[in-house]
């Protein structure tokens, strides 16, 4: 089992995110690589892609692809990744929230907007955090996700947005509850921002109410697949506030439930 360091550990705690460097055996990557492949080639009931924003590359997005494919599903349920949540948050329990992809193509100038991921999703709770992970070595100029240090502690729900301002589809219901994200690019300064590199195997950890966003894809010569698996732990329970995912709810669960059911698999506990 990987064992999570003190320091990794306490940059979760502290930081909101942090990086685990070469946890994904190339077994596991050989297998998703393939995996990806067919999820692009003929994607499941939950598909929803992103348009590309000048008509150069593609972004593919999809999610609860663990529903539709074994290799998937074996990789949320089975890897060293719910063993890894358990340690990050020291909890008894462990859910699969769900999984979702996110491949831009070389020249695929899509940025990934800032947002923290917390206000899309029908849970409550701190024990909430994805891993990410690329199947390409990742730079900056790739599409590296970024984190503003330390924004999972400030307890901001930023409303929901499209990803892709051409993306078909509804917009996300209005949360009076929640505010506008800050326009963070035009005030970095104002910003603690934190990202790294990756190498194949290596994964961001982070938790859901940290605010993260990503450039595009600007190489020529690299994708970057990127896929995420997201868990929750013992105090994390079921809410639909006006703003979450449609495509995330569980008809079984009512607001105030634990999250085991159908769609969040317990997986530890
Ligand atoms: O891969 C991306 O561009 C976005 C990833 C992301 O926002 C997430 O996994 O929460």
């Amino acid at each position: 089992m990987f064992q999570v360091s003190d320091a990794d550990l306490k940059s979760y705690e502290e930081d909101g995110a942090c990086v685990l460097r070469g946890v994904i055996d190339q077994s596991w990557q050989e297998k998703l690589a393939a995996a990806i492949e067919r999820d692009i080639a003929s994607p499941g009931p939950f598909y929803h892609g992103y348009d590309s924003e000048d008509g150069k590359g593609r972004f593919h997005g999809n999610l609860r692809i663990w529903q539709n494919d074994s290799c998937f599903h074996e990789f949320c349920h089975k890897s060293v990744l719910p063993g890894l949540a358990q340690q990050f948050f020291a909890s008894q329990r462990i859910n699969l929230l769900y999984d979702q992809l996110f491949v831009k193509e070389p020249g695929t100038t899509n940025p990934t907007r800032w947002h923290n991921d917390q206000p899309y999703w029908p849970v409550r709770g701190r024990h909430v955090m994805s891993f990410w992970m690329s199947l390409d070595p990742v730079t900056q100029d790739s599409g590296a996700l970024n984190f503003v240090r330390g924004s999972h502690k400030w307890d901001r729900w930023f409303q929901p947005e499209k990803f892709g301002k051409n993306t078909a589809g509804n917009d996300y219901e209005k949360n009076d509850d929640y505010e506008a994200m800050p326009d963070i690019d035009a005030n970095l300064g104002d910003y603690d921002l934190v990202t790294w590199d990756l190498e194949p195997g290596d994964v961001y950890v982070f938790h859901g109410l940290t605010v993260h966003g990503a450039g595009g894809n600007l190489r020529q010569d690299r994708r970057r697949r990127g896929y995420t698996v997201r868990y929750t732990g013992d105090d994390a329970y079921y809410d639909t506030r006006p703003g979450t995912s449609e495509p995330l709810r569980e008809a079984g669960l009512k607001d105030g439930d634990a999250m085991t059911s159908a769609t969040y698999p317990l997986l530890i506990g």
